[in-house]
């Protein structure tokens, strides 16, 4: 179980298959996010027919509600969800930095308000393995610790430290052999800071590795050379996962550097806004051209929006503020992540991955559509 086997390799990039309890899926790989055991508007039988391969839900969302216990009730997340292919968990930590108030950090775990209801909650290590194993998914995060950006480099040293001391006690806890636990490096945007990290993180020889602590607020400039050189110095034979980054541009410019799995709200949440991903970049349909135009949101895609709907049409549901517009935008930006990188994975196998990406770029970025 969980076998990673890289197929093909161009530079840094790479296709792979990896093995999950509930199904084998090839990498480089978009999860969609269904933090609350859904994603957004968009059935099972959708996710499966845009081409979904993973289902990224949350800890922290999760148990607080509605618990884990129901979840647990259901025989985990597919049982719960009707989604019936892998699901990975988040560990809560990323989650409670961002949703929860009142938040206090000690070596222990994280204490928070809920979002929910106002109750005090604690989150350690320990916790969040129980939760994530009652959740059931077939990959589950490390606890950690992103730090805010921008942090004192002596903060995000001693946090990842900490962050080191949690993953172990995950280690010790974990209890599940049908459940992959993957290990998150932190450090920054410091090279110094994250070979730390790796230093201290690799030796636990955790099935997959993810980078987290990027895509906060930094440049373009600061996060790609940490993915750079983190990723040079993860293990060849196991994922890599860069924890929430989804937009189309920094998943190719990852991909490039040897990254294998995404996640990342973008597409749904962009697609709720009114924006469509094309190849031409993001169209706004709240413009005035979409309005009267008869083509597809994107001439070469094969979702469902694509196949039935005119921009005319879907700018209607637009303005008209229908249901159907945030359900088929949300639906065709998940097609075109998994389109970005089933034509990547084709390119990869090709040997042709560079010159793939420099034409995808430079018609993505001409084009302000
Ligand atoms: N840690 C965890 N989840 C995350 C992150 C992280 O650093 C990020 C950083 N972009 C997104 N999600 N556990
Ligand atoms: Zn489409």
């Amino acid at each position: 179980m969980f076998e990673f086997e890289v197929q093909h390799r161009d530079g840094r990039a790479r296709v792979a298959t990896f093995n999950t309890p509930r199904g084998t899926v090839q990498t480089p790989m978009f999860m969609p996010v269904g933090t609350q055991g859904t994603v957004k508007g968009i059935s099972p039988q959708e996710l499966l027919d845009t081409g979904s391969q993973m289902i990224l839900a949350n800890t922290y969302h999760l148990m607080l509600r509605p618990g884990e216990h129901l979840v647990e009730a259901h025989g985990g997340l597919p049982g719960f969800t009707a989604y019936p292919g892998p699901f990975l968990t988040d560990s809560g930590g990323f989650q409670v930095m961002s949703l929860g108030h009142m938040r206090k950090i000690t070596e222990e775990g994280v204490t928070f308000k809920s979002h929910v209801d106002g109750s005090v909650v604690n989150l350690t290590p320990e916790r969040s393995i129980a939760v994530q194993e009652a959740l059931g998914a077939d990959v589950i995060m490390a606890f950690d610790e992103c730090p805010p950006y921008p942090a004192e480099r002596e903060y995000i040293r001693r946090s990842l430290e900490r962050t080191v001391r949690w993953l172990e006690r995950c280690q010790a806890m974990k209890s599940r052999e049908d459940q992959a636990l993957f290990a998150i490096v932190q450090g920054g945007i410091y090279e110094d800071l994250r070979a730390l990290s790796l230093d201290l993180t690799l030796p636990f020889g955790t099935p997959g590795f993810a980078i987290g602590g990027l895509a906060v607020g930094e440049s373009k400039e600061e996060m790609y050379p940490a993915i750079a050189f983190t990723a040079k110095r993860l293990p060849e034979h196991k994922p890599r996962y860069l924890m929430g980054v989804g937009h189309p541009e920094d998943v190719v410019a990852a991909i490039a550097l040897g990254v294998d799995m995404f996640d990342c709200v973008y597409p749904t949440r962009t697609g709720r806004f009114g924006y469509a991903l094309t190849d031409d970049g993001r169209l706004n349909m709240n413009s005035s051209g979409p309005r009267t135009q008869l083509q597809p949101l994107d001439t070469e895609c094969d979702c469902y929006a694509c196949r039935h709907f005119t921009r005319a049409y879907l700018a209607h549901l637009v303005r008209a503020e229908e249901l159907l517009a945030p359900r088929m935008l949300s639906l065709h930006n998940i097609r075109y992540l998994h389109r970005l990188v089933e034509r990547a994975r084709a390119a990869i196998t090709r040997r042709q991955f560079h010159s793939w990406a420099q034409a995808w770029a430079e018609r993505y970025f001409r084009g302000k559509v």
